[in-house]
């Protein structure tokens, strides 16, 4: 079932010796001798799709305690806990006298990486963008599209991902102010960021971005609607796209039915993953905002006092270089705007951290991938109790 060069058409990073590229991933393959590697290109409340090649995909069965509310207390998993668009699981075959025929998802292998965002709504929650990505592609219009206060929000998101951030400037060839529109961009290029200007029509053009389309690498699209992202994927996918935008995925009575594709094998041997636009980009409370705007931290190390608020106190550095033209205010706001941000939902975080640290609902851990009822047990290697389970990065839930 393993055809390792299918796999690697969609993303499966593999060594110079043929393996998968990570040593947790050939434990967790080991542990589960009979579950092939398959990544998740769609993800719906009860299961699945899951695709082991450029032209395959099909709908396997989520395990049991994903497919519950997302709620600590009944022990369900967390959503972003869960297998998302991207991630790599390991599927075990149906048993050939099963009457459930699908395949079903027995584990999840640990990310990689991970793009995620706050979730709208009273609760804390996070939403998993896309996981396993290498490139994120922040893309964005040279038209009225063009606003470097989102693009600095986007970055922030993909900060601490994992995953490498490439501003994509579309519409070059509309432009009518490319260097200004550049010069906003100076203190991005200058935390070496990569910011390319593209024509999103012209092959030529988006040939500059290869550098981040290698083999076996997977690169995201993330950016708002009408910035770019399908005429990007469309001439990066060029002629292959026919026979690559859809995906034939068996129904509940075995029926084919062509669905929109989320991950899109790439001539040059790299995967795309597809987002639909995001309106709302709210900080999951994990950023490091300093990090991200280490001009202005470098900056404010200079100020009279530690505590400086760059408010009315005297010997701000920040302020001088606002006025000195060497620091644009708006970035500045930005970046007091987010650090509130990402501060409030750093409270809820450690607020939902504490709740679920609680003895009362300790019992309440999620059962095991592996657990699950009326199939023949998997073998489980003896010594490695802790491999049975994906690393869970996050300690909290939600409701
Ligand atoms: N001339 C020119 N037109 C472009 C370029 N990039 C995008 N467009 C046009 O801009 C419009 C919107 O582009 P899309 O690719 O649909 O935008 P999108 O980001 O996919 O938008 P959503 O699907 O809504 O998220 C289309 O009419 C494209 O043809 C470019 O670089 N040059
Ligand atoms: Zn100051």
């Amino acid at each position: 079932m393993n055809d390792n060069h299918a796999l690697q058409a969609i993303g499966w990073p593999l060594d110079d010796h043929g393996r998968p590229a990570f040593a947790a991933w050939r434990e967790m393959l080991a542990d589960f001798p009979t579950a092939y590697p398959a990544r998740v290109v769609e993800q719906h409340r009860t299961g699945y799709v899951v695709a082991v090649g450029p032209e395959e995909g099909m709908a396997v069965e989520s395990p049991p305690h994903w497919q519950r509310a997302p709620s600590y207390r009944k022990g369900a998993t967390p959503t972003e806990q869960r297998a998302g668009v991207g991630d790599w699981v390991l599927v075990e075959p149906a048993p050939e006298d099963a009457i459930v025929t699908k395949d079903q998802i027995v584990a999840l292998l640990p990310r990689r990486t991970a793009i995620k965002r706050g979730a709208a709504g009273e609760h804390y929650k996070q939403q998993l963008i896309a996981a396993n990505v290498d490139t994120v592609f922040v893309v964005c219009g040279l038209d009225s599209d063009f606003n470097p206060r989102r693009i600095e929000r986007y970055l922030l998101l993909v900060s601490g991902s994992g995953a490498v951030p490439v501003v994509v400037l579309t519409k070059l060839d509309q432009a009518d102010d490319v260097p200004g529109s550049l010069e906003a961009l100076i203190d991005l290029a200058a935390q070496d960021v990569p910011v390319r200007a593209v024509n999103a029509l012209d092959p030529d053009s988006v040939a500059s971005l290869n550098p981040w389309l290698r083999p076996g690498t997977t690169a995201v699209l993330v950016g708002s609607s009408g910035a770019g992202k399908s005429t990007l994927t469309n001439t990066l996918v060029g002629s292959e796209r026919m026979k690559t935008g859809a995906v034939r995925e068996s129904d509940e009575r075995g029926r084919h039915t062509t669905t929109h594709r989320a991950l899109i094998p790439l001539e040059s041997g790299a995967c795309l993953i597809d987002t639909p636009g995001m309106r709302e980009l709210k900080p999951t409370g994990e950023e490091d905002v300093a990090e991200n705007f280490s001009d202005i931290d470098a900056l404010g190390a200079n100020c009279r006092f530690r505590d400086c608020r760059h408010a009315s106190e005297p010997d701000c550095a920040i302020r001088a270089a606002i006025e000195d033209g060497k620091l644009d205010p708006r970035r500045f706001a930005n970046y007091v705007k987010l650090q509130e941000e990402v501060a409030g939902a750093a409270d809820k975080l450690a607020e939902r951290q504490t709740q679920h640290a609680a003895p009362a609902t300790n019992g309440a851990a999620a059962p095991p991938l592996s657990a699950r009822p009326a199939r023949k047990p998997v073998e489980k290697a003896p010594g490695k109790p802790s491999r049975q389970r994906p690393r869970i990065d996050d300690d909290y839930g939600e409701d």
